[in-house]
């Protein structure tokens, strides 16, 4: 551990005022070369640095290196919105991207972030410095601060924003009181997507799917860095449970499953309002209005030049591709699709990403359709409008159309899916352990869980560019559950001592309608609560887990990474592990927010055999706590089994989930009890 590699953290802080300006509560000053101060400064820089330095606490000598070429990461604007989907945003980033990484020390690591935070967009500067602080090993373990606290602009109604900045300019830090986040600030009721708007617009959610984007970048001129372990099936698996969650709460709230979006040329029934300011671009977030179509896009600005009917074909060839089981490789070459590797080839053609095997074939689906989407308002630029939510992934899960999309694409991976052949016994049973039950047992009664709303706050100040220092806090309301424990009667009939793991999902029981859902829509519905290995001692035994042990999600102060709850001090290995892991479902959004008279749902258990799902490897300082959803950095996903496993394939011989039971799986209906009253202060 070095202090330069925390150096880095001043780059965080107020993104886009200059460097030279002072950094941090520590007042940080950097010592800039004179030839790093761009045109405009350089007349001023020698009054700069004395203005900026008098009362600095703390200097930082900068290296004046020699610059690599930065003409390509600086095409894009200061002042424009940046997107990871936009094909030729992707080519800047990435060319920064190996830039940072390629850097041969930390101190020419900090140097080129001073050139660069004077002229590249701020937005791409942070993701890219993100991107290269998780992958570069002298800066392992180093706190990135939550994107909310950097950019809450991305995150928070501007009204609260602006109360903000009011609030630090006239009022002294001590005095200052938390500013309120308004719920439901988006649409009325009258617009039946705002039942689940806080689920959409949770600051938890976007956080996870931002931090998931930026641990598993799909574009790199290093391909190490997108080359993750089962990452394409990781894409997979991840978006698909967030399709079950959020259908889940729609089912909470009386709306049906989404209809997929699967007709590009029919308009987009929903609209969306996000309310939202970009501080960088000083630009509101263009809104889509109520059936939108998309347009071919030719927006020379952003050097994308693209046509519906691009997407049309792209499609028609993964349905071939799966239709065949085969993949077209380029030069005529063919790619069987085979049980257990042709989910994470199809993820990484569909995202797509820099290892997919045949971009020019199969394009780049997934990405353009948040494209096409993005730009529907204005596809040929002629209202020099910038992108809408859907084009960026800190953004983007506030769109109901994000999961029209999604659903859809998880169609696509489905189909795939249904062409494997179902699990046998040998791969569902676990002969010798016999799971006899699960139960729930928590304060709001036997096998119910309560969820509430709660309040909570987070800091903006990092954010507010230009504002007196000191911190400022905001308050939000999201929706949260009591603890609860799963309690599971086991029964070794082995006569020896076993490990297992366990697997624990929760679905819905009956559709929209109200019918009972089929069990092949029910599997495609089951959400993953938690996966953990468990010794299995001979004879009866009792396993007790806690609902915040689970395995998909990180705990609220990580999520909003509240700095008072660090564990020990900074640069311990304690912190490091604290640090890196922000990828992870929020906790407060485990389990969907049921029904103020009790929603029924199923809970799953199923025990299977470890020998089976084990991955041989070193988990130590590893932050492992939310790996389903998020794989474990520098390691191999720690389960061998496909992701989803036992409901990622079709049974067709189970009509029920009673049928599919064996007797190492248990299930017990339990219902979610909302308690719909004024938010509870989380303190
Ligand atoms: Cu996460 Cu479409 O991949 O948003």
């Amino acid at each position: 551990m070095t202090d330069k590699k925390f150096d880095l953290l001043v780059y965080f802080d107020r993104p886009s005022e200059p460097c030279f300006m002072q950094k941090g509560e520590q007042k940080v000053v950097l010592d800039i070369p004179e030839t790093y101060y761009p045109e405009k400064y350089k007349k001023l820089a020698t009054n700069l640095s004395n203005r900026f330095g008098s009362d600095a606490e703390r200097s930082i000598p900068v290296r004046n290196i020699a610059l690599p070429n930065l003409d390509l990461p600086m095409k894009l604007g200061q002042k424009e919105q940046f997107s990871l989907f936009v094909p030729g945003h992707r080519t800047m980033a990435a060319k920064l991207i190996d830039i940072f990484v390629g850097m041969r020390d930390l101190e020419d690591l900090f140097s080129i972030c001073a050139y660069c935070q004077l002229r590249i967009n701020p937005y791409m500067f942070n993701y890219c410095l993100s991107v290269a602080i998780l992958h570069r090993p002298d800066t392992k373990g180093l706190n990135i601060p939550t994107f909310v606290e950097t950019f809450p602009d991305k995150f928070v109604d501007p009204k609260a924003l602006r109360r903000a900045r009011e609030i630090s300019s006239v009022e002294t830090p001590g005095d200052r009181m938390p500013v309120l986040i308004p719920v439901n600030y988006t649409a009325n009721g009258n617009e039946p997507e705002q039942r689940v708007a806080y689920f959409r617009e949770d600051i938890g959610i976007n956080l996870h799917h931002w931090h998931w984007h930026l641990v598993y970048p799909f574009d790199s001129a290093n391909r190490n860095i997108v080359n993750k372990d089962r990452r394409g099936e990781l894409f997979y698996y991840m978006h698909q449970q967030i399709i079950c969650r959020h259908t889940a709460e729609r089912f909470c709230n009386g709306l049906g499953r989404v209809k997929r979006f699967q007709d590009f040329k029919a308009p987009i029934d929903e609209g969306y309002f996000p309310k939202m300011n970009s501080f960088v671009a000083s630009r509101t977030w263009p809104p889509r209005f109520a059936n939108t179509v998309i347009r071919d896009i030719d927006r020379p600005v952003d050097e994308i030049k693209s046509e519906v009917n691009d997407m049309e074909n792209w499609r028609q060839r993964f349905l071939q591709a799966i239709e065949n089981m085969a993949v077209d490789l380029p030069r005529g070459r063919k790619m069987p699709l085979d049980e257990e590797t042709g989910i994470d080839v199809l993820g990484n053609l569909m995202e797509s990403s820099v290892i997919s095997r045949n971009r020019a074939f199969y394009g780049d689906m997934h990405n353009m359709g948040h494209v096409f989407i993005s730009y529907s308002h204005d596809p040929d630029h002629r209202h020099l409008e910038s992108f809408g939510v859907m084009g960026d992934s800190a953004t983007a899960m506030r769109d109901p159309v994000f999961y029209r999309w999604h659903a859809y694409i998880d169609d696509i991976f489905s189909l795939y899916k249904h062409k494997l052949t179902p699990y046998g016994n040998d791969k569902l049973d676990y002969p010798g352990v016999r799971v006899s039950s699960i139960s729930i047992e928590s304060s709001a009664g036997p096998n119910t869980i309560g969820t509430l709303w709660q309040q909570n706050t987070v800091d903006l100040s990092r954010g507010l560019d230009f504002t007196p220092r000191g911190s400022v806090l905001a308050s939000f309301t999201h929706l949260q559950h009591n603890e609860f424990n799963y309690v599971i009667e086991v029964n070794n009939t082995s006569g020896k001592g076993l490990m297992g793991t366990v697997r624990i999902f929760i679905a819905p029981i009956f559709d929209e309608t109200g019918q009972a859902l089929p069990f092949d829509q029910q599997r495609r519905l089951m959400i993953e609560l938690d996966k953990f290995t468990q010794p299995l001692p001979a004879g009866n035994s009792t396993v007790r887990r806690k609902s915040v042990d689970s395995g998909v999600t990180i705990p609220f102060e990580r999520t909003f990474r509240d700095q008072t709850q660090r564990p020990g001090d900074q640069g311990t290995q304690a912190a490091a592990e604290f640090d890196f892991c922000g990828c992870g479902w929020p906790q407060h959004m485990l389990v969907p927010k049921g029904t103020t008279q009790g929603y029924p749902m199923v809970l799953f258990v199923m025990i299977s055999n470890w020998d089976d799902d084990k991955v041989e490897q070193d988990l130590v300082g590893a932050c492992n706590d939310a790996a389903s959803y998020c794989g474990i950095r520098d390691r191999k996903y720690p389960d061998k089994r496909a992701m989803g496993f036992p409901f990622d394939r079709a049974t067709p011989s189970a009509a029920t989930l009673s049928d599919f039971l064996r007797p190492n799986m248990a299930v017990r209906n339990c219902t979610i009890r909302h308690n719909d009253t004024a938010p509870q202060d989380s303190g």
